[in-house]
């Protein structure tokens, strides 16, 4: 049984791989595991028999068999856990990368997204103004955070990980903020998840689906 995930039918990020299919391509792309692909309609996400697999009516998605997954760290944890390739083989070392999933997730992502949101929502609210240092300086912070941690290392801890694939993931959402340009390790990290060549097979194969060429989605809403 082929390994199904959902995807936006059309993303709002328009190919750029923001969206948290991304990730789940990613880690299948890591891993070597062969995958399909079915895009779904933003009205299709709130139907009953996505939400049967979704409660929130959001993408990702993960089939397998009779699992049925939700939630991209989940989704990208039991694909770690399940193949080779991203998480280490040491006990300790495999709790520190799971710790860096964690930390991506729900320490560093949430302040970027929140930015990322009122930039898009909050935008002609008198108070937008006055907000957006103050969650530019909770984005600062956790970057000065994460690149003190870094330090001129190649991956956060060791060999690259799910940590790092996740992290990678969450401060690409930062693209075009203008946040990272004080942070050259963290651009220098970036870059080299984004040279990865999973990450481009997974990164064309999701663009492909936006310029309407992709051999994997099967267009299903
Ligand atoms: N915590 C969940 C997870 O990690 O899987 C969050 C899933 C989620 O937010 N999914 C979004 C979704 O389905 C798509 S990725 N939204 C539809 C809905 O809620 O109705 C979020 C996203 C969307 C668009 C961009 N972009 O345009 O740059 C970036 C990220």
């Amino acid at each position: 049984m082929t390994i199904t995930i959902t995807a936006f039918e059309r993303s709002p990020d328009r190919g750029r791989g923001l969206a948290r299919d991304m990730r789940v391509r990613w880690a299948l792309e890591e891993v070597g595991q062969p995958y399909d692909v079915r895009l779904v309609s933003f009205s299709a996400l709130k139907e009953p028999a996505h939400q049967a697999i979704h409660p929130f009516g959001q993408i990702p998605t993960y089939e397998d068999g009779g699992l049925a997954l939700f939630e991209s760290g989940a989704i990208v944890l039991h694909i770690a856990e399940r193949h080779a390739g991203l998480l280490p083989e040491d006990a300790n070392a495999r709790a520190r990368a799971i710790a860096w999933m964690f930390a991506a997730l729900n320490t560093v992502e949430p302040p970027i997204v929140e930015r990322s949101l009122a930039t898009l929502v909050e935008r002609d609210r008198t108070w937008y103004d006055e907000r957006l240092p103050i969650l530019d300086d909770r984005v600062h912070a956790r970057l000065d955070e994460v690149a003190h941690r870094l330090g001129h290392e190649e991956w956060l801890d060791g060999a690259f990980s799910a940590g790092d694939l996740l992290m990678v993931t969450v401060l690409r959402r930062l693209d075009g903020s203008g946040l990272l340009e004080d942070y050259p390790t963290l651009a220098a990290y970036i870059a080299r998840g984004e040279a990865r060549p999973a990450y481009q097979r997974a990164f064309d194969d999701q663009l492909a689906v936006f310029t309407g060429s992709s051999p994997k989605g099967d267009g299903v809403s």
